[in-house]
């Protein structure tokens, strides 16, 4: 067998495995942002993942950008979090939260008061969101005041600690797929001309902050971050992303974060993107544990991690259909096809009702 399907370690804890559960969007909270009671199941059918990294889960309402998606701000949430973790422990199971703010990938239907998203700067994402009345256009959103700042810090820090009392292994920053940090990082989204844009330093304030806040909660051995330098995904674009990811990553090293999460390519899309952008440089920079993700199949995952070009990678959609991945790559047992029609919303159908093969 190969390392893939070895146990690891992983800051303080031992993983099963080498192979992570990406965080993936399932769209089954119920009102209140409140993690679905089906989620419980879900995730326990999935806990032989060595790791697995809950869903993109907001961190306050106006971090909201989708229906249906969980939140991680009030007790309430917490409340029902905490049979989840509970279920992927009693299973052998780790689990991280995703912690996550849109940023400009919302719509006003989906904000507190009807107010409109935030952002760096008040320009659009070209792109749809999909509202309580269908798909609508994406709005030009509010750019956030300088005074606002340490607030969303402060979201995130709030978001991190009732992440720990809801039963976390820890927590990885979204900083990837062209939402609120991703935002301020590049220079397509953010225009700002204070501390907090403009060189690239200072566009990479906001998420050393936010990795700051959160780190002070958890410690950085049980911090990850999620990063897609190259991907399109939600309309994100930066004239130097070899020079601000670079940077970026270097000045994470200061933390001595637990991982660094990369999605290699497109999101949700083909690995293979035009850039002239050199991720390996990217894992020379970082001190800390490397998770590769987008399009990995058995053969790719076991070369990357017997090479060492990966510490474990992360598999998103295959684990939606094959709640028993694990199993079925370390047996090379057929995979079973996911069902597009209920990736997104709905009940357990699609959601739960995947068997494992020895079930
Ligand atoms: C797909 C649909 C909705 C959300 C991401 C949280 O890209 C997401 C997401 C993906 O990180």
């Amino acid at each position: 067998m190969s390392k893939l399907f070895e146990a690891t370690t992983f800051g303080p804890y031992q993983l099963q495995n080498r192979i992570v559960m990406a965080p993936l969007t399932r769209s089954r909270a119920l009102d209140g942002d409140i993690p679905s009671p089906l989620a419980i199941e879900y995730y326990e059918q999935r806990a032989s993942a060595g790791l697995i990294i809950a869903e993109a889960t907001q961190i306050s309402p106006q971090g909201k950008g989708y229906i249906s998606t969980p939140g991680i701000y009030n007790a309430a949430q917490v409340q029902a979090w905490r049979p989840i973790t509970s279920a992927v422990h009693a299973r052998g199971g780790r689990i991280f939260l995703q912690l996550w703010h849109v940023g400009r990938i919302s719509h006003s239907s989906l904000q507190p008061d009807g107010a409109l998203p935030v952002a760096p700067s008040a320009i659009a994402a070209q792109g749809q969101s999909y509202t309580p009345e269908g798909f609508k256009p994406l709005e030009t959103p509010r750019a956030l005041e300088l005074a606002e700042l340490p607030g969303i810090v402060a979201q995130y820090k709030h978001a991190a600690e009732l992440a720990k009392e809801a039963g976390f292994d820890g927590v990885e920053v979204h900083g990837a797929n062209g939402y609120l940090l991703d935002q301020f990082l590049r220079d397509g989204s953010n225009h700002r001309t204070d501390a907090y844009g403009g060189s690239i330093e200072n566009r990479a304030r906001l998420m050393l902050e936010v990795v700051e806040a959160v780190v002070s909660v958890w410690g950085g051995d049980k911090v990850g971050i999620r990063l897609s330098p190259l991907s399109p995904f939600n309309d994100i674009k930066d004239s130097t992303p070899q020079a601000t990811f670079s940077y970026v990553v270097e000045q994470l090293n200061r933390f001595n974060l637990l991982y660094l999460h990369l999605v290699e390519g497109a999101t949700g899309g083909p690995r293979d993107v035009d850039g002239g952008f050199d991720l390996s440089e990217l894992r020379r920079i970082f001190k800390g544990l490397y998770i590769a993700n987008n399009g990995y199949d058995k053969a790719m995952a076991e070369t990357a991690v017997n090479e060492g070009k990966a510490d474990l990678v992360a598999f998103g959609r295959p684990f939606i259909s094959n709640p028993d991945l694990v199993h079925r790559l370390a047996t090379g047992a057929e995979l079973a096809a996911l069902d597009p029609a209920t990736l997104y919303g709905g009940g357990a159908k699609g959601y739960t009702d995947y068997p494992a093969l020895s079930a």
